[in-house]
């Protein structure tokens, strides 16, 4: 049912899927733009409960597949990495911040159909932290978890290596918040956002790709912005 995809394959946004919100639960939310821009200014700030089914502001949505999830800080965030890599490690947020930072300004593509124009994101290169982990020769991917307890990703070891692959800090040149996935979440330039897991927590490297959380539901695992999930509108340059 579309309402509980991250995508309305082909639907228009409208009605139809507004009614469809309506009766939605935890999961991925589609909401119509007259909603959007009802409740906004009123409710943007709080994105738990009843706001879980609204519009993030800036043209975001908040998803999140699950009711609630915890709160990390610089207090007790961690980052591990692990799986085929001979230097296992563990980041705090201060390791993090203090790694080489890259800024990149590019369009957010869920693949809903919403899209957010030249959006900023900063953080570390995730083929830094891989070099940094030392990959062993038999590993082909790499797997996401987050600390919702429930959202997963993953990438083949060549995406995961792409220099628009950021271990992201900061979006929209602030601190990443809680609703976006804070403080920490992946940035997956190129492809649709549902790849860009949110409240990123483990990064384990894998012989083969293991589908993540939408994918297990039919989604594609290469999602390229364009040239996947039923779309090929743009040339493959
Ligand atoms: N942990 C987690 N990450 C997630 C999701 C989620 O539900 N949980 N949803 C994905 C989808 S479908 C989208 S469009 C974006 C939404 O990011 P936003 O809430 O910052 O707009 O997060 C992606 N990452
Ligand atoms: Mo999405």
């Amino acid at each position: 049912m579309n309402s509980e995809s991250p995508q309305g394959r082909g639907a228009p946004v409208g009605r139809r899927v507004f009614l469809g919100t309506l009766g939605l639960g935890a999961l991925g939310i589609v909401a119509a733009p007259a909603l959007q821009r009802g409740t906004e200014a009123v409710l943007s700030g709080d994105p738990t409960g009843l706001t879980g089914l609204l519009p993030n502001g800036g043209g975001f949505r908040y998803y999140s597949v699950t009711s609630s999830v915890p709160h990390k800080d610089a207090k007790n965030y961690q980052l591990t990495v692990d799986g085929l890599v001979d230097r296992p490690a563990s980041y705090t947020l201060a390791d993090l911040r203090a790694l080489p930072q890259t800024r990149m300004v590019r369009d957010v593509q869920c693949v809903t159909g919403w899209r957010v124009p030249g959006t900023p994101f900063e953080g570390v290169r995730l083929s830094h932290l891989l070099d940094a982990a030392g990959v062993r020769s038999t590993a082909g991917a790499v797997h996401f978890t987050c600390f919702d307890g429930a959202y997963t990703e993953s990438l083949t070891l060549e995406q995961a290596r792409r220099a628009d692959v950021l271990v992201a800090l900061r979006m929209q040149d602030k601190d990443i918040g809680h609703s976006h996935g804070g403080p920490v979440r992946l940035y997956v330039a190129p492809m649709y956002f549902y790849k860009s897991a949110k409240w990123l927590s483990g990064i384990t490297v894998t012989q083969d790709v293991e589908p993540g959380f939408w994918e297990e539901r039919g989604y594609d695992i290469d999602a390229w912005v364009g040239r996947s999930n039923g779309r090929d509108d743009e040339p493959t340059t």
